[in-house]
C-alpha cells in the first residue's frame, strides 16, 4: 500500500541504501492484464524492434528488451497513480519520462545482467536518475532477481569495461570495491516494484529455476538533469564494440 508515511520513510530508506521497495503498487488484476497484451504485443511487434533492442535466447524467446516505449500500457502505468507518487516522491515535480524496457528472464535459460551502475549508461551529470523495476510475477533469489550494493551509489560514477554481454554492454571494472558493501536481494511478489538510483550497484544472476522472473522498468530523470555528451560519446562507441564482438561471437 502507498500513502504518506510510507512514502516518506521509503525515500530516506532510498536515500540512505540506493533503493527502496515498494509492496502492492499495482493490484494483480491490472498485472494480469498487463501480461496477457505484453505477450500480444511482443508477438505482434517484435519482428519492428531494431536489432540491438531485443535480445533473444537459444529457443528464440526473449531475454530482454529495451525499447518498450511503443507498446500502449508504458504510457497508462506511467499514469498509474501509485507509480506517479513514487516518481514525484523521490524526483519532485515533472521528473522526465527517459524509456522503459524488458527483462523477461525465462525459466531455466534467462541470462544474467552483468554488475552495473546505470548511469554509465545513461551519461547524465547528476545521476539522480531513477529506475523503478516493477515485478510482474515473483522475483526472488531463486530465479534471478536484481540485487544491490547497499549505499553503493554514494561512491559516484565508478569505472566500467565492455562485457560483451547480450542486453548487458557494461560491467563494473573492478569488483573488489563492493566488499565494504552488504549484497541485498528483495524478494517481491507480482505488483510490488523496486525504485534505484542510477548510481547504485546492482545486477542479477542467471534463471537456473522452473519458473520465469519478468519486470518492466520505467525510467525517470529529475527536470532539470542534463547529459554529459563527452561520455555520452565514449559510451556509444563502447556499445558499438560490443555490439560488433556480440556479431562475431553469434551469441
Ligand atoms: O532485471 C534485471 O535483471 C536487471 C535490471 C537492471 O539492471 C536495471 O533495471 O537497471
Amino acid at each position: 500500500m502507498i500513502n504518506r508515511k510510507n512514502l516518506n520513510r521509503n525515500k530516506k530508506y532510498y536515500e540512505k541504501h540506493g533503493y527502496a521497495v515498494y509492496k502492492k503498487t499495482i493490484d494483480v488484476d491490472t498485472i494480469k492484464k498487463i501480461k496477457i497484451d505484453l505477450d500480444k504485443f511482443l508477438k505482434v511487434s517484435l519482428k519492428k524492434f531494431k536489432k540491438h533492442e531485443v535480445h533473444l535466447l537459444k529457443d528464440k524467446s526473449i531475454n530482454s528488451l529495451h525499447n518498450l516505449k511503443k507498446w500502449k500500457w508504458i504510457s497508462k502505468i506511467q499514469k498509474e497513480q501509485n507509480i506517479k507518487k513514487i516518481v514525484n516522491s523521490i524526483l519532485g515535480i515533472k521528473p522526465r519520462k527517459f524509456g522503459a524496457e524488458l527483462f523477461a528472464k525465462p525459466a531455466m535459460t534467462g541470462r544474467d545482467v552483468p554488475i552495473h551502475q546505470d548511469n554509465y549508461y545513461w551519461c547524465t551529470e547528476s545521476g539522480k536518475g531513477i529506475t523503478i523495476w516493477i515485478s510482474l510475477g515473483k522475483s526472488n533469489k531463486k530465479n534471478g532477481a536484481v540485487f544491490y550494493f547497499l549505499g553503493s551509489h554514494k561512491m559516484g560514477l565508478l569505472e566500467h569495461k565492455i562485457s560483451y554481454k547480450p542486453g548487458s554492454s557494461q560491467v563494473l571494472k573492478n569488483l573488489d570495491s563492493l566488499k565494504f558493501f552488504k549484497k541485498i536481494t528483495p524478494n517481491l511478489n507480482p505488483g510490488d516494484c523496486i525504485v534505484h538510483n542510477s548510481l547504485v550497484v546492482h545486477g542479477s544472476n542467471k534463471n537456473l529455476s522452473k519458473a520465469s522472473r519478468m519486470g518492466i522498468t520505467l525510467r525517470y530523470l529529475p527536470r532539470e538533469e542534463v547529459f554529459d555528451l563527452d561520455r555520452r560519446k565514449i559510451y556509444q562507441k563502447e556499445l558499438k564494440k560490443s555490439l560488433k564482438g556480440l556479431k562475431n561471437a553469434r551469441v
